[in-house]
């Protein structure tokens, strides 16, 4: 933005809701709705934003801008607010770069936050749909096209409890449903008159979710890898299936650039050679998305066959000996039902197929010479640190490559030790997942009612249980109880704090499910894809209007272990929008229910609570004190209830600063190694598994799945590492594998969560839209043969859907694999093809083993498209819709 001409008018908040709206509503070009004509502004009133900061006599301030958004970055973004309205956004200057404190720099999506909450498309009071009827729907068919009429907070909040009581009262509790990750202060409500169907995601971890324990992982597979100041020690680190350039931001790339400089060798694993391969120079394996166990099983094989030729020097016998069972005959656990080890599998002793390079590679498509590549640097001299992300998980049938990942590992012995580790580089632990430095407190609200509802959906079968009426109830996404078939009759969907419509397998059945409901809700900041095919949409706060937020320190907090982010309210709530729980009270009111009883605290007194509550590590003697110092003044003039207490650092220094970073020296107290207490005395710290130690032979894994009914076919799963060819992989893209002939959908697509979003949130931006365009990947092999050039509109289809996107020709993607990035916003024509790219209309709602949602490995086709090529999005008109007052 220019500062040209700019005079040092007094700025009034109106005229800044203006000027940031004009500016992005400049943007929105054609077929422009009547909501998207704003005020005029006086035209120096862009000029006189840049100047703000500088001019004393405008008064204003930085302030800490919350960052949160299941990106895991953990980025320290601060807003220099002028009357409720940010003119300028930094990053992290509070440190120079070093290894002992890295600055916490924002990516372009946090950068671009202003449009999110000043965004020209803000929905800015509730309403409802046109031809929306009382507990029918009205005419339901016209969910997704209908046109709208503004309604007050009142009658919303009697609308939604009216249906509520109503859907009860015809049809039960279980006609209520929560799809895929929606969840909030609504569920609280809804809990107190009887609760609702809910449902179960693998979501970002696949098949790693389940039983990693059993193998000796820590629970929810997020893996132990060393404290990333070790990972300078290693000869080797893998990425095995990530993209830190793109989807873990925060510190990662500055952590392996040291790494690199200190000459670690990068290898990349996956179908696509990524930014971070490509940044880092890693020697790139080939595998086809979905293959991985077939190259695991190969790997182990070689590494096999090479041991014999010299033994003991390639496989660590002491250390499998000593924390493992299941290697081969000679180390079976007490519980096993069958005489058979992995060993004897991977050589062919069952089967009669040796696992060799040449078998795997006709599979996952790596070069022999490459397989052996990894057999040997796996061998046990050598440092090696594995990093995963989840992407191999979130496909079908893999649920033995998380065991065969941990095995092959564990045969080099490589873990608990300097330069050695297992483990994962996964978004929200920026590289360190355990051993946390800081404990953010409890906010002290009262837990939700438990929900008496035991109805519970695996996601896979989300829209298929409303379209059909049956599904599989399933228990905690750390079980899988015996087949439990059900019939059930959604009459009634919720949709906050999530976008399952986008996100989950199958967006075409999405739709028909959701046109086939009676009543359907929704939370929005802007006209998401819920929001468009809702019958009332709730206009709801976004993080910078919110009190404040505390992130980082702990696992599940989106964490950066050295650092704490206090971030604090950028402006009022905008327009008619509401928190999550004051839209919660509104709704529990109408019901006839006490919201104070329901939500006792204030959000002040919540946020104060967790401040108050955070404890730290000492590096001195290993306890965990609190972290902030509080004085009665503080807790007087926030208007809140507590108790002073001694800390590290004030609360008013800390909110002022918005961050609080531990330096770090090699060595020092906040050191660790993955797995290092087990490693160090495994008879006194046991892994979670029947013997204790590391199970590649795991009678638990294999009951487990064997119950879970989810796997077609027969199949029987071995309590080893055993291949099975995944649903839609590589195998099923052949009519006639063995004869090579392809079948109708010979292409495999996977979804790269991509730069322009964090998922589906801010698509619809148009700052990053400009940015960032939203093509199809295609390898330059593919489209060679199929006549298709770089920026050539693209028609991809499978039985399911069809959608329209510009090609992205590129060298670095494995023939016969196409990308589609994760996240847009479908965008149905009136021919029923989509415009936006929304990936999940590819993905088909099938499941196998644990239940895995299979999001990675999906058939399709794709042609150069004859019609009228795409516009680049950011030309088109942002997503306004036509609201009658
Ligand atoms: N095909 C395919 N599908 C995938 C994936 C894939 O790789 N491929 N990845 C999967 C993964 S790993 C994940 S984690 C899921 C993510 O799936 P979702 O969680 O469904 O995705 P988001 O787009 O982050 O949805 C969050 C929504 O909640 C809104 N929101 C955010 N904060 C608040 C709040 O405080 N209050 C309210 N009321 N709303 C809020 C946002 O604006 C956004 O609309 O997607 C999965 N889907
Ligand atoms: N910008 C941005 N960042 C995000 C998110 C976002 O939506 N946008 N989402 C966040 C969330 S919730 C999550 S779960 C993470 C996801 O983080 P990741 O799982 O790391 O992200 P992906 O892009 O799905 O996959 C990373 C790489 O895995 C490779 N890959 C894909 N399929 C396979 C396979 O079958 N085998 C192997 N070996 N490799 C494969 C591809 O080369 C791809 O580049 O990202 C987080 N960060
Ligand atoms: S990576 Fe995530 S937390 Fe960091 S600036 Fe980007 S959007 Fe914000
Ligand atoms: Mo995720």
């Amino acid at each position: 933005m220019g500062n040209h001409g700019a005079t040092k008018n007094a700025i009034t908040r109106r005229s800044f809701v203006g000027a940031s709206a004009a500016a992005i509503a400049g943007l929105a070009m054609v077929g422009c709705q009547p909501e998207n004509k704003l005020e005029e502004v006086e035209p120096q009133a862009e000029g006189a934003m840049a100047d703000a900061e500088l001019d004393p006599t405008i008064e204003g301030k930085w302030v800490t801008a919350c960052c949160n958004n299941n990106c895991g970055g953990m980025c320290l973004n601060r807003v220099y607010v002028v009357d409720g309205v940010v003119v300028r956004q930094k990053t992290d200057d509070t440190t120079e770069d070093s290894m002992a404190a890295p600055q916490l720099r924002a990516c372009p999506r946090g950068r671009s936050k202003k449009q999110h909450t000043f965004g020209a498309d803000r929905l800015k009071y509730p309403m409802k749909r046109k031809n929306w009827e009382p507990h029918t729907g009205g005419k339901k068919e016209l969910r997704g096209i209908d046109e709208w009429v503004r309604i007050s907070w009142d009658e919303a909040s009697e609308i939604i409890a009216d249906e509520l009581k109503n859907t009860i009262d015809q049809h039960g509790n279980r006609a209520i449903l929560f799809p895929g990750q929606c969840k909030g202060n609504i569920m609280n409500v809804i809990n107190s008159i009887g609760g609702a169907t809910t449902s179960i995601t693998s979501g970002s971890m696949g098949t790693a979710v389940y039983h990693s324990t059993v193998m000796g992982m820590p629970v929810m597979g997020l893996g132990e890898e060393n404290d990333r100041t070790d990972w300078v020690n290693a000869d080797y680190i893998v990425l095995y299936g990530c993209n830190q350039a793109w989807a873990s931001p925060g510190t990662y790339m500055y952590y392996f650039n040291e790494a690199k400089k200190a000459g670690v060798q990068f290898v990349f694993v996956g179908p696509e050679y990524n930014a971070t391969a490509a940044h880092f120079n890693a020697k790139w394996i080939q595998v086809r998305p979905g293959s991985d166990l077939a190259f695991l099983l190969a790997v182990a094989y070689q590494m096999f066959v090479n041991d014999e030729q010299d033994p003991g020097s390639v496989i660590d016998w002491d250390f499998l000996a000593k924390y493992t069972v299941g290697i081969d005959g000679d180390s079976m656990p007490d519980d096993a039902k069958a005489d058979e080890n992995f060993r004897d599998y991977v050589m062919g002793a069952y089967d009669g197929q040796p696992k060799t390079p040449e078998w795997a590679s006709a599979i996952c498509g790596t070069p022999v010479e490459d397989i052996e590549f990894y057999a040997d640097m796996l061998k046990k001299d050598n440092a090696v640190t594995t990093l995963r992300s989840y992407a191999a998980f979130r496909t079908n049938d893999s649920d033995d490559t998380n065991y065969a990942w941990m095995t092959v590992s564990l045969m080099g012995g490589h873990l608990g030790k300097p330069g050695n580790s297992t483990g994962t580089a996964y978004h929200n632990c920026v590289g360190s997942c355990i051993d946390d430095i800081f404990h953010p407190g409890a906010s002290g609200a009262p837990a939700a009612p438990a929900n008496p509802v035991t109805d519970v959906v695996n996601d896979p079968e989300q829209w298929s249980a409303i379209l059909t009426g049956k599904f599989n109830c399933r228990g905690s996404v750390l079980e899988c109880p015996p087949e439990d078939r059900r019939e059930i009759d959604t009459r009634l969907i919720v949709f906050t704090e999530a976008s399952p419509m986008n996100t989950l397998l199958d967006t075409s059945s999405a739709i028909d499910a959701v046109r086939k409901v009676d009543f359907v809700f929704a939370t929005a900041r802007a006209f998401t894809t819920q929001a468009q095919y809702s019958d009332v949409v709730l206009p709801v706060i976004t993080e910078w209007e919110k009190v404040g937020d505390l992130r980082g320190g702990s696992v599940m907090t989106l964490k950066n272990r050295e650092a704490l982010i206090g971030a604090t309210q950028v402006c009022e709530p905008l327009f008619e929008a509401k928190s999550d729980k004051d839209i919660a009270r509104g709704i529990a009111e109408k019901l006839g229910l006490n919201a104070d009883e329901l939500f006792p605290l204030s959000d002040e007194q919540e946020f104060f609570n967790i401040l108050a509550g955070t404890t730290m590590k000492s590096a001195e003697t290993g306890e965990f004190v609190p972290f902030l110092t509080i004085t009665e003044d503080d807790i007087a003039s926030r208007g809140v209830e507590g108790e002073p207490q001694e800390g590290v650092i004030s609360i008013g220094e800390f909110l002022e600063k918005g961050i609080y970073k531990v330096e770090r020296k090699p060595g020092d107290a906040y050191t660790y190694y993955g797995y290092q207490a087990f490693i160090e005395d495994p008879e006194a710290n046991p892994r979670a598994t029947p013997s204790g130690k590391f199970e590649i032979y795991s009678q638990t894994k294999a009951d487990a799945l064997n119950g879970c009914g989810y796997t077609a076919d027969g199949f029987v799963w071995k309590p080893y590492p055993t291949y099975k060819a995944p649903v839609n992989g590589y195998e099923a893209s052949f009519a006639d594998f063995e004869g090579g002939v392809k079948g109708d959908y010979p292409y495999q697509i996977f979804n790269p969560h991509y730069l322009r979003r964090s998922h589906t949130q801010f698509d619809n931006l148009p700052y990053l839209r400009q940015a960032f365009s939203n093509p199809v990947f295609i390898s330059a092999v593919d489209a060679a043969e199929k006549g298709i050039e770089d920026g050539d509109t693209v028609r991809i289809y499978n039985e399911r859907s069809q959608s329209l996107r510009p090609a992205s020709v590129t060298e670095r993607l494995m023939p016969g694999v196409v990308a589609l990035p994760h996240g847009p916003w479908v965008d149905m024509d009136k021919d029923g093809v989509d415009h936006a790219g929304a990936e999940n209309l590819f993905t088909a709602p099938v499941t196998s083993g644990m239940g895995v949602a299979g999001y990675n490995t999906n058939l399709i086709n794709f042609e150069k498209y004859e019609g009228a090529s795409l516009e680049e999005d950011y030309l088109l008109a942002q997503r306004i819709p036509a609201i009658e007052e």
